[in-house]
């Protein structure tokens, strides 16, 4: 592909077969313990001697972090258009792949990311109703061919999650401030997705205590690991 901008690292190459690294994502609604368990994964990967960028979307870069204050805000009274949303949040991810994600997997860099694309099925395609086929549209375009080569989906009734997140305290973002009816539909989204691409997406039951999750996602890594050396 060609270059026009000098500013942007050649990093194309991580389309190709040369690709080293490896992608791995976490996905979930709110309060299912992506966070947490992401830290591990990277401690355990970083512990194995490899190179490990811990990133997250929307966000990830300075710019696309700007745009993720500007998609959390729920200070603005202006109703924020659902194609606009996804705009965004395409926007965001572009930025993070040329900046960050594929410079690290043409280096041969492990990028972990809290949250990716199946998030944008689960909020955008089952939250507020946009077409699949449109996102996958603007998925083709801004990733040409690039997915995450394992996405851990933690699982888990919402108001469960929800009552984690009221533990924890913190003021309510844009999302956050959305109806039962919009989770449900996220989740069921997201439950669509992995039942119909269970080799990628392993879903996790997060209502366990935290060292049981921890431990089965623990044994995933294992096993994906050995197979792809
Ligand atoms: N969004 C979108 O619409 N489209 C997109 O394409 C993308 C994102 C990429 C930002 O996400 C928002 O962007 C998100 C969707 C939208 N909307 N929302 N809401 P985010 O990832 O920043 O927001 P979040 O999902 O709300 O993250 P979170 O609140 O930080 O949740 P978490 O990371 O899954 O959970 P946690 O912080 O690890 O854990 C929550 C609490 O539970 C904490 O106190 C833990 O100590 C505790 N915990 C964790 N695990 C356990 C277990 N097993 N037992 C008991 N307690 C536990």
């Amino acid at each position: 592909m060609c270059n026009n901008d000098p500013d942007r690292p050649a990093s194309d190459a991580v389309d190709s077969p040369e690709r080293r690294g490896r992608f791995i994502t976490l996905e979930g609604g709110e309060g299912v313990g992506k966070s947490t368990n992401l830290a591990r994964v990277v401690a355990w990967l970083e512990a194995r001697g490899l190179e490990v960028v811990q990133t997250r979307e929307p966000g990830g870069t300075a710019r696309a972090e700007a745009i993720r204050a500007q998609l959390l805000d729920p200070s603005v009274k202006e109703p924020l258009d659902a194609d606009a949303e996804l705009l965004l949040v395409f926007a965001a991810r572009a930025q993070h792949l040329a900046r960050v994600i594929r410079p690290a997997l043409a280096r041969g860099a492990w990028v972990v990311c809290d949250r990716f694309t199946d998030a944008t099925f689960a909020y955008q395609g089952g939250g507020r109703g946009i077409d699949p086929a449109r996102i996958a549209e603007l998925e083709g375009f801004v990733q040409r061919g690039l997915v995450p080569d394992l996405t851990l989906l933690l699982d888990m009734p919402i108001e469960a999650a929800r009552e984690r997140l009221v533990e924890r305290g913190g003021a309510p973002d844009r999302f956050e401030r959305e109806r039962g009816e919009f989770f449900t539909a996220v989740r069921q989204a997201y439950l669509a997705r992995a039942a119909a691409d269970p080799e990628r997406i392993v879903v996790v039951d997060a209502s366990r205590p935290l060292a049981q999750v921890s431990e089965q996602i623990r044994g995933i890594l294992e096993t994906r690991v050995a197979a792809w050396r």
